[in-house]
């Protein structure tokens, strides 16, 4: 029998990490250059098949802008969400240290301990943080795990959101 299953996930992280850019590539195959900072929210839908006896919609949510001066806009956006993938840019190290000291806490205090990930985005310029680091940060953290991705190439993107859909089917039917 297939189950279908729904989930709605958050990208979090610093602004310009590329959020909106591994979305963009991961629900409609594309990088843009031209990038427009939006305004608010935005949510977008992916369907597909996690095996042949799993259909997943994943409710995507997408947040602009300097949010982390926003709570109220924050507490909207984590509403019901069921994972998470934090984006960290590999040419900004200090984007890696928001995750442990903002981004974490803030996502546990909105949503509980939810599964997440962190994406470690940017892999196609030069790294300013170091692998090992990034084990440490996904420890010290208590993240899943962490996945190394460039949405310009595309490199891990489907990954790392079917990684998450896997981890929260283990959870749903756990
Ligand atoms: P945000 O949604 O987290 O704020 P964006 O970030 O997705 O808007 O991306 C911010 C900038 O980083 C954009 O560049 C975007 O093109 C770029 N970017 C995102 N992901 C990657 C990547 O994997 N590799 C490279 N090389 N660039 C990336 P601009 O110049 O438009 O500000
Ligand atoms: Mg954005």
């Amino acid at each position: 029998m297939t189950s279908k299953l729904t989930f709605k996930i958050v990208l979090i992280g610093d602004f310009a990490v590329g959020k909106t850019s591994l979305i963009q590539r991961y629900v409609s195959g594309k990088f843009s250059e031209d990038y427009r900072p939006s305004i608010g929210t935005n949510f977008f839908t992916k369907k597909f098949y996690l095996n042949p006896e799993t259909i997943i919609t994943l409710q995507i949510w997408d947040i602009a802008g300097q949010i982390k001066k926003w709570l109220e806009m924050r507490q909207l956006y984590y509403k019901g969400t069921t994972g998470a993938i934090i984006v960290g840019d590999l040419e900004r190290k200090d984007t890696f240290e928001q995750i442990e000291e903002f981004w974490v806490p803030d996502l546990i205090k909105h949503c509980g301990e939810i599964p997440f990930i962190i994406a470690a985005n940017k892999n196609d310029l030069k790294w300013q943080y170091s692998k090992k680091n990034l084990k440490k940060l996904s420890k010290n953290t208590n993240a899943s795990d962490s996945i190394i991705t460039s949405a310009k190439t595309g490199d891990n993107v489907e990954e790392a959101f079917r990684f998450l859909s896997e981890l929260l089917v283990s959870k749903a039917k756990s």
